[in-house]
């Protein structure tokens, strides 16, 4: 029986780079999530003939949201739900199933990288047909209707059973619960040469994939122990567990500190790799070495000849704003389009469908290519397991001997968390009526050539979008400012510093950064207005 319950609006449902991302106990408020997916049903318009893709990277609350998300497709009118087995879907096996299926949507129910549990996170990713995050001019209309809306369609019944893989129906709506790993793995397949990787490690070389409690852990289980033949236990912290053990899933040096330790310790396997919550963020490890986000975008593009689906040749590549500029001396050296997008992947998606792009990625730990049009945590260990295959070497030397080619971009992100949100937004807002003024001044070395919003227009749909602000120097080096879009409350401001050297390469990342760091904080007057020295999160 379908049931139309009455229920005041919410004001507070805006979605930020990766979806909706909210404290845990904000969704769990009455009708909070109902409101979100009933704002989204309503925008979506006439649901009849529908089919959506559901799943979840297992975090607390997604069990009980899963079910009312069903219960509230059937009464709106859905024809039918693909769902991940018990609710589990990575965010990548999504946009895979979703595209795959011909699909007209999907839902991950995942605040990412954030934390779960009762006091943790909790979020939901909404994408369209095209496999990816619905564009900013939809998220904006559905957090209008969320705004105004008075009530919500539920079917009245019993929960449905999704540890049974099959077919089943709810209020006239079909269900069909898959195998979460079967098609991914499927994929990868299609796109790696698995033969040559299970030699590798038949060979003897070794590795571990933190998967951090999170979604990832069936699926890397499968791909590198099961599949690859990498030796058991490979993978770790590989059961998904709804607060994920304590653990923070952001697969970065700060909070995967115990694998880069590993690393550094004399048990270190030749090669680890970490993912985060919904499995779409991706961390590379070498013995004692870390790769940047950045550098591994600009070397994965370098060797994209390396891999059997891009053999024959790629189309260009595009990296987010603050993203290092590695990869475009690549793109240059190797005649590929180039595209700088705004922070989000969803910005990647129009120049993929438009076959401007193959690959792309971000310095928060994104890497992918246009097989789906979500970022792709395994996926980027398997192009680096096919670097190493392919030329026997270690990821440190892969590293240098990319720097040796085409010089070394200096990286670091600052990230100064939980501001109260004016304190951020006046920052930023004061700083961007400042930059005409910053012209031609000097800070230590350094002496700014220009300063200015980076804005983005759409080569595909022409719309146009302004966000974050870059301040350049005569030396090429850059600093760019911008405020997280993916936190939960307050404001986290994020300090993206770079330095290019042709020639110095193995300098200390921390140590060449710190004039520009100084004038970083100095040029936004970040201790004046935030109280901050020092930044609370360095990656
Ligand atoms: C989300 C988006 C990413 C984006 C990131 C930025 O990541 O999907 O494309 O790079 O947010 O985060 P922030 O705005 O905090 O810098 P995820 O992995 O959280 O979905």
């Amino acid at each position: 029986m379908i049931k139309v319950i009455a229920t005041t609006p919410y004001d507070d449902q805006k979605m930020g780079t990766g979806g909706l991302r909210k404290k845990t106990k904000v969704v769990m408020q009455p009708n909070y999530f109902e409101n979100f997916m009933q704002a989204i049903f309503n925008t979506i318009g006439d649901l009849k003939g529908k089919t959506f893709v559901v799943g979840g990277d297992g975090r607390y609350f997604n069990d009980t949201a899963i079910q009312k998300l069903i219960k509230m497709a059937a009464a709106n009118g859905v024809k039918k739900l693909i769902v991940g087995q018990n609710g589990f879907l990575s965010t990548p096996a999504s946009s895979n199933i979703l595209l795959k299926n011909k699909t007209d949507g999907g839902f991950v129910l995942s605040a990412s990288h954030n934390p779960g549990g009762l006091d943790g996170d909790f979020g939901i990713k909404y994408a369209n047909e095209t496999g990816g995050q619905i564009p900013t001019k939809i998220s904006d209309k559905i957090f209008e209707n969320a705004k105004v809306l008075t009530e919500y369609k539920i079917c009245d019944g019993p929960d449905v059973d999704l540890s049974k893989l099959g077919r089943q129906e709810v209020c006239g709506m079909e269900i069909e619960v898959i195998d979460p790993v079967d098609d991914y793995v499927a994929m990868m397949k299609g796109i790696f040469d698995f033969e040559a990787l299970r030699k590798l490690f038949a060979n003897g070389f070794t590795m571990r994939f933190d998967a951090m409690n999170a979604v990832t852990g069936p699926y890397a289980r499968r791909i590198f122990e099961q599949e690859l033949g990498a030796a058991k236990g490979s993978v770790i912290n590989a059961k998904p567990l709804p607060d994920f053990g304590g653990l923070h899933p952001d697969p970065n040096m700060v909070h995967a500190k115990p694998l880069v330790d590993f690393m550094a310790s004399p048990e270190a396997t030749d090669f680890a790799a970490a993912n985060d919550g919904d499995g779409d963020r991706n961390m590379i490890l070498g013995k004692n070495f870390f790769v940047t986000p950045s550098d591994s975008l600009a070397i994965i593009t370098d060797n994209y000849d390396k891999v059997p689906a891009y053999q024959k040749g790629i189309y260009g590549v595009a990296k987010s704003m603050p993203t290092s500029t590695a990869v475009e001396r690549v793109a240059s050296a190797r005649h590929l389009d180039y595209y700088e997008v705004p922070t989000g992947w969803k910005y990647f998606v129009n120049l993929m469908d438009s076959n401007r792009i193959t690959f792309s990625g971000e310095e928060s730990f994104g890497t992918g290519s246009s097989h789906i049009r979500e970022k792709d945590g395994i996926w980027a260990v398997l192009f680096w397991l096919s670097i190493i295959a392919a030329t026997g070497k270690s990821v440190q030397e892969i590293t240098e001997e990319f720097w040796h080619k085409y010089g070394r971009s200096y990286y670091v992100r600052f990230d100064f968390e939980g501001m109260p949100t004016e304190v951020g937004d006046k920052l930023m807002a004061d700083l961007e009526n400042r930059l005409p003024s910053l012209k031609g001044k000097v800070y230590g070395d350094y002496t700014v050539s220009e300063a200015a919003p980076f804005v983005y227009n759409d080569p595909v749909d022409h719309s146009s979008t302004k966000n974050g602000l870059i301040v350049k120097f005569t030396d090429g080096s850059r600093i760019v400012y911008r405020l997280s879009g993916t936190g939960s409350s307050g404001a986290t401001l994020r300090v993206y510093i770079e330095r290019y050297s042709k020639d110095q390469l193995n300098g200390d990342p921390l140590k060449m950064l710190t004039g520009l760091f100084n004038a970083a904080m100095e040029i936004a007057e970040v201790p004046e207005r935030t109280g901050k020295h020092q930044a609370d999160v360095v990656t």
